[in-house]
């Protein structure tokens, strides 16, 4: 019909890029009392990180005050704070785990 005729009035203005989720970095924090070998198996057991690199990573966190674990979506992330700080506190260690946006 006329009324549906494409009269080319009306761009296209999408981008084709597929959108990207928003990133949060996941940190952990220094303490006095957390055993440096705990930190090391939690970096290792929740962060797929080497040995070598979790060591890196919870000196730089004993001399920094924090430092950063990993970076992920939104949800991820929380599921990754939830599970370290449920376990620090299942092991009596006073180690924190947090979470912001990269
Ligand atoms: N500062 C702790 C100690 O001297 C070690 C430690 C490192 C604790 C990193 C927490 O996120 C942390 N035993």
């Amino acid at each position: 019909t006329d009324q549906d005729r494409d009269h080319g009035a009306i761009v296209e203005t999408a981008k084709p890029e597929t959108a990207r989720p928003p990133l949060y970095s996941v940190l952990l924090l220094n303490d006095d009392y957390t055993p440096m070998d705990f930190v090391v198996e939690v970096l290792v057991s929740f962060f797929s990180l080497s040995l070598d690199k979790a060591t890196q990573i919870m000196l730089h966190v004993h001399t920094r005050g924090r430092g950063v674990c990993g970076v992920y979506t939104r949800e991820v992330a929380e599921s990754k704070v939830a599970q370290v700080n449920e376990f620090s506190r299942m092991h009596q260690h006073p180690l924190l785990c947090t979470m912001e946006k990269a």
